[in-house]
């Protein structure tokens, strides 16, 4: 019964999407003063890599976590987007990382924040190909870096510098911006936190090189047969012990963010704010360790799309799991709705504590020469019941389909568009959710 809302006529639907939209303000008790917002962002973290995050999970265990959560679109520059303004890629513009230059930073999460008396300051990755030396509009101070471990470069505040060990250093220009906040106490503040681990070249520091860690790739790792594949899948040949080997690269950089977010927590502990803080833990995208052939993201695959997602607020946000599908376009909304604050624009996404659901999820991807010959496609997801995949090419034309039944093969090992005739699904109602999806804005969006 967990879909319940699927089944609901599509009109019902909506009506119930906008009137829980527009409940939103009323659902919560007003704050005496609004709360600060601590944003964490990792870079290609899928959710298993919490196994590398104990401490950070033990101050967040108290949280929300949404296991059933996507990045709409799995792409660094694209997902970060889509995280800070609450809109699919194919709205607020930043389809590909080199895109960048015509987002509008004015319907974003900083922006509204601002404009609501937070004071506002980005620390880490933010979004690809920005100019680091250029504060991002909606943010007051800004310590940004392209990416990279050891010596990576940093402009902070307009000053250019090296950092011994990009995580370590990130946690400390968090620190020092809260210290700063500090000083006007009465403030609100929001930080964006984006460390650059455990994205390649997944560089760890020298006490946690030997660390190694149980577990590893899921089944399709060892898909023998990849026939039902698109042409492209079968292109790639990475092993089991490939991916293995980055799994266990990007768990060594992630004990150094572990240690990095537990300064930060220390550091709000000790000025008083922890308890007024609302934290956000999330990944832009996650990464395949080998399953189906491929390292990488960009693809419509779990080891891709799937991103841990926590919320934590003590007092305002209950302790538990919430298996309802939620994906990185829900942030910016829910964060926005746990503050009382209404933005001056429509989201896409929805506020994931309202009584609001997602029908379905929508992935997109556009091909990007930024990150190698991965084809345009689009999914219609309905996280552990089936997959629907389009592939376009060029001039929008449909070129490969697939369709996996998640029920009888959650590692999507056989699609059932190129399979045996008698078992092909009618994907008629996918295709045409899709269409719809592809195109949707607001409320519209399922
Ligand atoms: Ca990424
Ligand atoms: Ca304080
Ligand atoms: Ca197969």
């Amino acid at each position: 019964m967990r879909y319940v809302m699927s089944r609901l006529p599509r009109v019902s639907a909506l009506l119930a999407i906008t009137l829980a939209w527009a409940a939103v303000p009323a659902t919560g008790a007003p704050h005496p003063a609004r709360p600060n917002v601590l944003l964490i962002v990792l870079d290609d973290a899928r959710p298993e890599t919490a196994a590398a995050l104990p401490a950070t999970t033990r101050w967040l265990r108290d949280g929300t976590s949404y296991p059933q959560t996507v990045a709409a679109t799995p792409s660094c520059g694209p997902s970060r987007a889509t995280l800070l303004s609450g809109r699919y890629a194919h709205n607020h513009g930043v389809r590909r990382q080199a895109d960048i230059g015509g987002f509008d930073h004015t319907r974003t999460l900083q922006q509204t924040l601002h404009d609501s008396g937070y004071r506002t300051a980005a620390v880490g990755k933010l979004y690809n190909d920005w100019p680091l030396d250029r504060t991002p509009p909606g943010f007051d101070r800004s310590a940004l870096t392209g990416g990279g471990y050891d010596g990576a470069q940093f402009v902070v505040d307009g000053v250019r510098t090296r950092a011994r060990y990009s995580t370590s250093f990130i946690g400390a220009q968090a620190r020092r911006y809260l210290d700063e906040f500090e000083r006007d106490d009465d403030k609100p503040w929001l930080l964006y936190l984006g460390f650059t681990a455990p994205h390649a070249p997944y560089t760890p520091q020298p006490r946690y090189a030997g660390r190694t860690f149980p577990g590893g790739a899921d089944p399709s790792a060892d898909e023998a047969d990849r026939a039902d594949k698109p042409a492209y899948v079968r292109k790639h040949h990475t092993t089991r012990a490939e991916g293995e080997a980055v799994r266990t690269g990007q768990l060594r950089t992630l004990l150094s963010v572990d240690d990095a977010i537990e300064g930060v927590r220390a550091r709000l502990a000790r000025t008083g704010e922890l308890r007024d803080t609302l934290v956000v833990l999330v990944s832009d995208n996650g990464k395949q360790w080998g399953e189906h052939g491929l390292g990488e993201k960009f693809m419509p695959y779990g080891p891709s799309y799937r991103v841990p997602l926590r919320l934590w607020w003590p007092g305002h946000v209950a302790p538990g799991t919430d298996p309802r599908p939620a994906s990185t376009v829900d942030v910016t909304p829910t964060v926005l709705a746990a503050l009382g604050i209404t933005p001056g624009y429509r989201p896409d996404g929805l506020n994931l504590r309202g009584a609001d659901r997602h029908r379905w999820l929508l992935l997109e991807y556009w091909r990007d020469s930024h990150n190698g010959g991965f084809p345009t496609w689009s999914s219609r997801y309905l996280p552990g019941r089936a997959q629907y995949t389009e592939y376009r090419d060029a001039r929008d034309r449909r070129t490969d389909r697939e369709y996996y039944d998640l029920r009888a093969d959650p590692w999507q090992l056989t699609n059932l568009l190129r399979g045996e005739r008698d078992r092909t699904p009618d994907t008629r109602a996918d295709a045409a959710a899709l269409a719809a999806g592809r195109g949707c804005a607001g409320a519209a969006c399922p």
